[in-house]
Parts: structure tokens; sequence; C-alpha cells
């Protein structure tokens, strides 16, 4: 692989052929409409309210807010007193307006062949007998539901059901354990929880109803009771078998949309709690009206860790949300009526949330929902989709590119991708050597890359090029999207101007930014508005460019303070990982007594390398040269698998800890793989 020293200084201009049909052809057009957005949000997003079908109009004025903690408890409205209903506004009204034989999701199951697709009048009809079966089983508005749920249909289905009745839904990765799970349940008291019995990812199967379970028994023993458990039969027995009203019911024959009888797979069941889902859908009616809801009424909370304590049940409303995911969909991606659109993300992540069920829809759009993983039946997964449903615009996370990168292009270029025309990616830094190798291998070098920053608190896009206007650079997320005001703050809060580094703050809201934490509204206030009054703080790290670009260096607990030269772990990463030996990297602040913190990395080799003394001397140089003599890190060991979280996340708190040969380290429920732990302190630096 080449070097790729200073590459991170190319531009990379908009594909010619794709700035011609583009929503926003230019840097000026951006310019203008991102200047209105700020400066008067009210006249920039009426048009988009417009957009919509409002029962009522707001009854105060169209954006209430207090950033300032120091002037009172924070608080964002947008639309207050408007009514509206999300499920209606991208379901019916879609179908209304001629889009209902459309395909919304094409299904694509774990195993080559299991595909199916679903239209928008089909959507709503299950939909719609999803939110009666909810009412029979007693759930109203405000009630929270818990979904644990695969990649199926049936799980966009549960959430818009949800979203049509008023209930708020929670939805928890099915990766995570029972403790987990039991964990979030309890914190937002769900009253119900639906499921699957089970789901084959690759080679394994996982019993989700059997970890249901032990999650609601949990809760038991803690004084909670849930009530209500659906489960999807996923795994069989055959179709035939099911009433009338399933999904997949008209695609069984062909392919019973990944329904395989699985011998010997047994689920526990609780009779009276525990109800099939196509038990419930067999008799419901298939007509359920809207309720209609209060903009500022909750839509569905998502939990995301926090530095300390238990995970932050961010909560969303509806009005604002509806707004910037429809709007960010459109832009980010470009959206245009005929796009066949992927996003890899599962639902259970905010990416899924926002660009797999409500963004996309909204917007009438055509979707890839997959099931399985990049990885099987083997590397080639992604781009054998992608040729099958001539997919335009593909949207994946850094990490899964790296990982794919291992494997060697043949396994990309052996498929034509000639449908591809836009690439992002989403949930970490992109190190320029994965930005470039995405753009000229899986592009063809024809592609716009749209690297989007944001997070679980936005609800959508922050930082992000458009494809149509942005001249990219590999590794910048570019510049704010529409509403969106950041800064960058030193670490007294003062306002960097031009070119420097600091936190990223953002001054104004967004209809997309969280409103509260779920029944914590001083933990909100505390994590993002107290150490910058008057700021929305992200937790990030950011540096401006000469030319306005902004960088994403990372979380800002993971900045580490050399002789007194503020450093973010990515960039020492990004160095390393361009070295033609890593695959992957990872960096952490390690004490030191006279630099007072400095840098220890862990790195994962490529096949057919090893950490010789020579090569641990040839990293330390690369970093030296590529950041400055101060940056050199002082340990680097092996590190045959980093320690992540299922969303691909590494967990760098754990890392600090092997670092120093501290055992004792915490809560470690979220990891992917427990076992890489052991491995990393057989490898640990010796003299650290
Ligand atoms: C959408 C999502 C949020 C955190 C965020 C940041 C990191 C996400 C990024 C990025 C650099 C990008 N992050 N996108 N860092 N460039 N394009 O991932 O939400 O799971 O809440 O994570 O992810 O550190 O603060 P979430």
């Amino acid at each position: 692989m080449a070097e790729t020293n200073s590459v991170s200084d190319e531009v990379f201009n908009p594909p010619v052929s794709l700035q011609a049909q583009a929503h926003i052809k230019t840097m000026q057009e951006y310019e203008e409409l991102y200047r209105e957005s700020i400066d008067d949000p009210e006249s920039f997003w009426k048009r988009i309210y417009e957009t919509f079908y409002w029962k009522s109009p707001p009854t105060g004025p169209f954006l209430d807010y207090n950033f300032d903690i120091r002037k009172g408890p924070i608080s964002i409205k947008w639309l207050a007193g408007a009514q509206t209903n999300i499920c209606y506004n991208i379901l019916d009204r879609n179908v209304e307006n001629g889009l209902g034989d459309k395909v919304a999701f094409y299904w694509e199951g774990n195993n080559p062949g299991d595909d199916g697709k679903i239209t928008y009048s089909e959507l709503l009809v299950q939909v719609c007998k999803f939110a009666n079966v909810l009412k029979d089983l007693g759930v109203g508005v405000g009630d929270r539901i818990a979904i644990y749920m695969p990649m199926i249909p049936e799980l966009t289905v549960a959430m818009l059901a949800c979203a049509r009745i008023g209930a708020i839904h929670s939805i928890v990765f099915a990766g995570y354990s029972s403790e987990s799970l039991a964990d979030r349940i309890l914190d937002a008291e769900c009253c119900a929880i639906v499921t699957a019995d089970g789901v084959w990812r690759g080679n394994k199967l996982l019993n989700l109803k059997n970890i249901v379970d032990r999650a609601m028994s949990l809760c038991e023993k803690r004084n909670h009771l849930v009530n209500k458990c659906v489960v999807v039969r996923h795994l069989g027995p055959k179709c035939e078998n099911l009433v009338d009203g399933m999904i997949s019911n008209n695609l069984c024959e062909e392919s019973q949309l990944g329904k395989r009888p699985v011998h010997g797979f047994k689920i526990s069941w609780q009779d009276g709690r525990d109800i099939w889902w196509h038990d419930l859908m067999g008799t419901v009616d298939s007509v359920c009206e809207p309720v209609w809801m209060d903009a500022e009424d909750p839509l569905f909370m998502l939990y995301t860790s926090g530095s300390t304590g238990i995970p932050k049940g961010v909560l969303h409303t509806t009005g604002g949300y509806m707004m910037y995911a429809t709007a960010t969909f459109k832009y980010t991606f470009d959206f245009h009526p005929d796009d066949i659109y992927w996003c890899t993300a599962d639902i259970g992540w905010i990416t899924g949330h926002t660009y797999v069920t409500y963004g996309p829809l909204a917007n009438g759009a055509t979707s890839v929902m997959f099931e399985g993983t990049p990885f099987y039946p083997d590397a080639g997964r992604f781009w054998a989709i992608v040729d099958k449903y001539k997919v335009n615009t593909f949207y994946t996370a850094p990490t899964a590119i790296r990982s794919l990168m291992k494997f060697g292009d043949e396994f990309v270029t052996k498929y034509s991708r000639s449908s591809l025309r836009i690439l992002g990616t989403v949930g970490e830094p992109i190190n320029p050597e994965a930005w470039l190798w995405y753009h000229r291998v899986v592009g063809n070098s024809t592609c716009a890359i749209v690297d989007t920053f944001w997070q679980t608190e936005t609800g959508g896009h922050v930082i992000t090029p458009l494809p149509g206007a942005t001249p990219t650079k590999p590794g910048s997320a570019t510049f704010p999207f529409f509403g969106i005001l950041p800064t960058i703050l030193s670490e007294e809060g003062h306002e960097i101007k031009g070119t420097g580094e600091g936190y990223l703050v953002f001054k104004q809201p967004w209809p997309g930014i969280m409103r509260t934490v779920h029944g914590d509204h001083e933990r909100f206030e505390t994590t993002y508005f107290k150490k910058f009054p008057g700021y929305y703080c992200t937790g990030d790290g950011a540096h401006r460019d000469k030319d306005g670009y902004l960088w994403i260096t990372g979380r800002i607990d993971d900045l580490v303070n050399v002789s007194g030269h503020l450093l973010s772990t990515a960039e020492v990463e990004s160095a390393l990982i361009e070295h033609h030996s890593v695959a992957e990297a990872a960096s952490v602040s390690h004490p030191h007594p006279i630099k007072g913190e400095c840098i220890y990395c862990f790195v994962t080799l490529k096949e057919g390398h090893n950490l010789t003394d020579e090569l641990v001397m040839e990293l330390k140089n690369k970093v030296r040269h590529k950041i400055g003599p101060f940056a050199q890190p002082d340990f680097i060991q092996n590190a045959p698998a980093l320690p992540k979280t299922r969303s691909g996340k590494i967990m760098r708190r754990i890392l600090r800890k092997i670092a120093r040969g501290d055992r004792d380290l915490g809560d470690t429920s979220t990891l992917a793989d427990e076992s890489v732990i052991d491995v990393l302190f057989k490898y640990r630096a010796q003299d650290a």
C-alpha cells in the first residue's frame, strides 16, 4: 500500500455529473442558504415545515429556547403547540401522493438469496395493524415500548406503530446483553417489549428471546414487571403456517424472507405474557387513525453511554426531529426519487433511526435493509449487494471500511459498483488512508464522499459535506449543515477564530437536537451545557484549518497533553495507520514523570507482519514525522484485536487501564468481545 503522507491536503471536487443535478450545486449556493439558516432559522425551516401535514399550526413562537444555564433551565422548543403525526407524514402522505406501490425497503437477509421487499402501502397496512395490536395490549400515549430486534422489516413496523399512537419507542441494539437490556428497560420503565425468536449473524445463531427473558426476569427482581412480550417468528417454522398479515406472506414461497426453520432451536415461553406477533396480526383491523401529537411530544428515546454512570436515555421529540431527519437526508445524500439508498447501520443505533427509518421514508426513498454482516459469506458481501440492487448511495462506518481494506482490493473489484454515486461514513473520525481507499477502490474515483459528523444527541448530521457542492479533504467532515453554528473553544472557554483546535460546541439550537435525558433533566444540563455556559458541548475536539475546514479530532476525553501540547489520540492513530504494516491503531494517554502525559499505542498489524524492535522505531518515527517530535509515542504494543463496543467504537477507557497494568477495568458489559482483554495484557509494554 502506498505511503500517504500529507495526502490530507489534497482537495477533491464534487463529481461533475453529480453536481449538475444536485440540490445544492455550489459553495456559494450553500453559503447563501447557510447564512439564512443561521440568521433567520424560522424562514429557513418554515420551507421544510410546509412540506409536512400539520393538523394545527404552532400556538406560540416557531422557536423558543434557552441555551444559557446561567439564565435558567435549558429548554428547546420548536413549533410548540403544532399538531402532527410523523408516521402519518412518512407513510399515509406518501401513499396519498402516489408512492403506494413504490418499494420502501428491499430486505436482504443474512444468507444471500433470502430477500424480499415491502412497498409503502404494504408498510402502512402493517404499521396500522401493529398499532392496533399495541392499543389492544393497552399501550397508550406516552408509554415506553422496548424493542430488541434484528434488522427485519418488522422492526420498522414496530417503531412506526409506536409513533402512530404516540407511544415512545426505546430501541436497544440486539447485540446487547440481558443486563444492559434490563438496565435500559428499567430506566425507561417500559411496559412491553417487542423482539424476535432469534437471528443469524454470519455463522452465529443468536437466541434473542432467551436474552429478553433473562432481561425481563432481572427487571422483575428489581420490582419492574414487563407485562407483554411480542415475539416475531423469524427463524421459522415455515411461512405457510402463518396466518394472513405477515409482511412476508406473498414472498414466502419464493424466499421465506429468511424465515428458515432451525432444527433444535428452542425458546422459553411464558403464557399470558409472551405472544406471537403473527397471532396478534392475523385478526386485527388494518385501519388505525394516527394520534395527533404536539410537535414537542416525545417521539423516541435511545440510550448512549456517558463518561460516567448508567447510559443516558437521549430523548427526541416529534416535529423538530421530523424536519431535521428529512432535511439532512435530502441534502447530505442529495436525494432524488429514483435513488436506491443503503445505510448499513443497525436500527439499534441513532444512525439506523434517522437514516434507515425516518429520513429515507420521509423523503419517499427506496432503501436496502440488510440483516447480515460485511464478512458473510465473504468480505465481498457489501459490493455484491450494491450490484444486486444497483445502490447509488451507500452509507457505512470507517471501522467497516478499515476492516474490509485488510482483505485486499479483489473482494471489491470483482463487483461492478457502477451504480454508486455517493459514499458516506459516520461514527468516528475516518483516517485519510481509509478515506482514499473508499474513494479510489470502492468508488472508482468517481463518487462523492460525505464524512458525516453527528451524535445520538444531535438527531442528524451536523458537520458534513454536501455531495454536489463541497470540495472535500480526506479526513475532514468539512462544514456545518444548515442551522448549525459551530464554534471552537479553548479550555478557558474563549472562542478560537481562524485556525486552531479546541472543544467543538454549537451556539444555537437546530430542530433535531435532543430535548432532555429521560428522567434526568439535570444530567442533560450538566453533561452538555455546564462546562461552557451558552453553548451545547459535543464532547469532541475539532480543528479548523486555514481554509475553514473542520476536522473532528475525537472525543475530548481522549485528548492527551504531552509536555503542554494538546494532542488528539485520533491524530496519532491516523499517522500510525498510514504505515503499510498497520491495519488498525488506538492510542491513549499514559502518565509520564517528566512530560505529564505521554502516548501509548496499540497496533493491529496486517497479515504477515511482526512487531519487531525495528518496526516499533519505524512507527514512532512515522508519528514524529507526521505530527511533530512532541507527538512521538513512548510505547507501542502489539494488539491482535482492540476492545470495541458492539457498534465498533474503540473503548479507550479500557486501553488506558491496560497500558497502566491496572486490572480493575470497571464495567466491561458493552464490550463486543471480552476475550481481547487478556491477550492485550499479555503483550503490554514491560517498561510502561
Ligand atoms: C452518529 C453517531 C457520536 C460520537 C461523536 C464522535 C464520533 C461520529 C463522526 C465522529 C468523527 C465523524 N463521530 N461521527 N467522529 N467524524 N464523522 O455515531 O452517534 O453513536 O452517539 O456517537 O461518534 O466522537 O461524538 P453516536
